[in-house]
């Protein structure tokens, strides 16, 4: 580990020690580091034959229009991604679903968008962890 001096203006440094402390984070060293990491595993995302994990989530109405049927077969035709999935009934109407999800990224976000975009289904989000990632 190095350490490192770095120039900011006042008001971006404003902005970091408030989303600091929002998030919890015990420095803005570790702030910082979860920055680059986080902007590392977006820009890894998107090359081409990235391999890694996708966390899924949605919530959905299960009793519409056969949706939760649809989104079960989606995941049966796409079974060489998925790892697991939990499933919480959230209330009389409303599920919700994470999936986890391991292989090419590309094809990861292609099937998490074909799911989310379904109609009924909110609240969708995927959080890409790509498997080759710098040690910082
Ligand atoms: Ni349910």
């Amino acid at each position: 580990m190095q350490r490192i001096t770095i120039t900011i203006d006042d008001d971006l440094l404003d902005t970091l020690d408030q989303m600091s402390e929002r998030r919890g984070y015990q420095s803005r060293s570790e702030a910082l580091r979860d920055i680059v990491r986080r902007t590392l595993a977006e820009e890894a995302t998107g090359m081409a034959e990235q391999r890694g994990y996708g966390v899924l989530s949605y919530v959905y109405e299960h009793n519409t229009r056969e949706l939760a049927g649809r989104l079960t077969t989606s995941q049966h035709h796409h079974h060489e991604l998925m790892v697991s999935t939990l499933h919480v009934h959230l209330n009389h109407d409303e599920c919700l679903e994470v999936a986890i999800l391991k292989g090419d990224m590309a094809e990861i976000q292609h099937f998490s968008s074909a799911m989310t975009a379904q109609r009924g289904v909110r609240h969708g989000h995927l959080q890409c962890i790509p498997d080759v990632m710098p040690e910082i």
